[in-house]
């Protein structure tokens, strides 16, 4: 198995079946968090959030990613410790389910997450 290859390609989808588990999603955001925890302090800070392509993004782009920060900041001190990061994500999923039939589909996480 190659597990953990093809970064940056957003392998959510470990197992191309299709749907995308609550089990996928979360080693998705563990690997994102420490990817993006530059300063390995446990603590996402906005900026670590953005990126480093924050500033390329268009303006819709990162205005769609700081709504997204702002969400998952459950106790609003503009930074997302790792419980608020993994949370964020596992409401994201449920979210994405939007036919309800308690499986998110790789088009309802694309689209979920898009908008
Ligand atoms: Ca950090
Ligand atoms: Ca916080
Ligand atoms: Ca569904």
């Amino acid at each position: 198995m190659m597990m953990g290859m093809g970064h940056g390609g957003g392998m959510i989808e470990a197992d191309r079946d299709g749907v995308v588990s609550a089990e996928e999603l979360a080693n998705h955001a563990d690997m994102a968090f420490d990817m993006k925890d530059a300063d390995g302090d446990e603590v996402l800070s906005k900026d670590e959030f953005m990126g480093q392509h924050g500033a390329m993004m268009s303006t819709r782009r990162a205005e769609r990613r700081q709504a997204r920060f702002a969400a998952m900041d459950a106790n609003g001190d503009s930074a997302l410790d790792y419980a608020e990061f993994m949370d964020g994500h596992k409401a994201m999923l449920a979210a994405a389910d939007t036919d309800g039939d308690g499986r998110v589909t790789i088009w309802e996480f694309r689209i979920a997450r898009h908008g």
